[in-house]
């Protein structure tokens, strides 16, 4: 049975690699020969490079990989060198960040926060770039610079963790380590600390979003794939007309729920919730400790700590003993 293909469905295209459009010649990093690989065209395009990697994309990969060699190294270190017990423990093992006695200082001791420090400094540096580099490309290809502004969502966030927020509170210390079980303690004790993040409205935002965002990616990604038949996922000249899997799709959402997104509008939908899921969440994380010390006696000021009836004689906080 014929069928209407074009490059970008499953049918991986064999044939001479394509460059993409000419670029001066003073702008053109393309980089790698291009080759074809049938199991990456099941899952994508057959077609593998060419990469622009450019100045600021090598130079970004030169500070991730700095900082990645220094977590690497303080690691190893902490086992003293012994590569079995270094895989054995890596989930555990950590780059840790200044501890609190050298404040928001330039340059503690390599060993009590210096590594960590540095390592920062190299990995926002790669991130920062990588940034520019994403919205460079996407300016050279004549495109909009959605992608670059909520990866910046995402930056914020992470600036916000490791950067704003602890030097507003006047201590490196406040940041978070650098390992996969020890940012996780960190996390959780930071809940603990500033007394239960739940009670935090913009963590509940930011939890909105992200279980929203799985949500409408669910949503999108089913409704294309069930108009696949007719073409849905080809976005061509189907965008008005009737009877096709566009308006299938749409009409599918109508009768199911009332109302349905746009071909357009949907895609604003997953970029706004993917977008404030770490909005909201930096919003959150830099009002903690600076503006809010105790989430819980937050929420039981501002009513929505539910109050529950006293079972048990109340416990004497020891603390409170002289
Ligand atoms: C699938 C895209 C690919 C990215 C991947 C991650 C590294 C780290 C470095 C060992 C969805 C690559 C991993 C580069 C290697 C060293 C030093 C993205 C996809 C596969 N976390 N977190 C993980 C980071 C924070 C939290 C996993 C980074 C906050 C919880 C991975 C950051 C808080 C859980 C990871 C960061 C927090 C995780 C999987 C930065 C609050 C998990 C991530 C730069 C937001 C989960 C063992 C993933 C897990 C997990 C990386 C920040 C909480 C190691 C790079 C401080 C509760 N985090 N995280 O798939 O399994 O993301 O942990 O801010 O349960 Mg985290
Ligand atoms: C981390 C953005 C930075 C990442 C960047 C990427 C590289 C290279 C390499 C590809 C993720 C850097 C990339 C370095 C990659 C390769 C190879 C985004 C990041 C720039 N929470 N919680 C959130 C839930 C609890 C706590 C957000 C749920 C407890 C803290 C999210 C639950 C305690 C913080 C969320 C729950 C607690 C958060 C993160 C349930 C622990 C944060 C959103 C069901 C006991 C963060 C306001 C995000 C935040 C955060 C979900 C529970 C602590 C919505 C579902 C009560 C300290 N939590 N949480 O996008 O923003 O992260 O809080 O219990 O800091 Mg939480």
């Amino acid at each position: 049975m014929a069928t209407y293909q074009n490059i970008f469905t499953r049918v991986a295209v064999t044939g001479h690699p394509h460059m993409g459009p000419d670029l001066p010649d003073e702008d053109d990093a393309r980089t790698g020969t291009p080759f074809h690989s049938y199991w990456l065209g099941k899952i994508g395009n057959a077609q593998i490079g060419p990469i622009y990697l450019g100045k600021l994309g090598f130079l970004s990969l030169v500070c991730g990989l700095v900082a990645f060699e220094i977590i690497g190294l303080n690691m190893a270190a902490s086992v003293n060198w012994n590569p079995i017990e270094f895989l054995r423990q890596l989930p555990w093992l950590a780059l840790e960040p200044p501890l609190p006695e050298h404040g928001l200082s330039v340059m503690p001791p390599l060993n009590e926060g210096g590594w960590w420090l540095m390592t920062g400094f190299f990995l926002t540096t790669a991130i920062l770039l990588w940034w520019v580099r994403m919205y460079r490309r996407a300016v050279q290809l004549g495109m909009g610079t959605h992608v670059a502004w909520a990866f910046a969502a995402a930056i914020w966030l992470y600036l916000v963790l490791g950067f704003i927020r602890p030097v507003l509170m006047g201590s490196w210390s406040e940041a978070v380590p650098f390992g996969i079980f020890p940012h996780l303690d960190w996390t959780a004790a930071f809940s603990i600390r500033y007394g239960n993040l739940f009670y935090n409205p913009f963590h509940m935002l930011s939890i909105v979003f992200l279980y929203g965002s799985t949500l409408l990616f669910a949503m999108h990604g089913a409704t294309i794939l069930a108009v696949g038949r007719y073409g849905g996922e080809r976005e061509i000249e189907q965008i008005v007309d009737r009877g096709t899997a566009s308006e299938r799709a749409g009409l599918f959402w109508r009768w199911t729920m009332g109302f349905n997104a746009s071909m357009e509008s949907i895609h604003r939908w997953a970029w706004w919730f993917a977008v404030l899921c770490p909005l909201t969440g930096g919003i959150g994380i830099l009002l903690t400790g600076t503006v809010v010390d105790n989430w819980y006696l937050w929420g039981q000021e501002h009513g929505i700590v539910p109050s529950y009836p006293e079972v048990y004689t109340p416990a004497v906080d020891p603390a409170k003993g002289g």
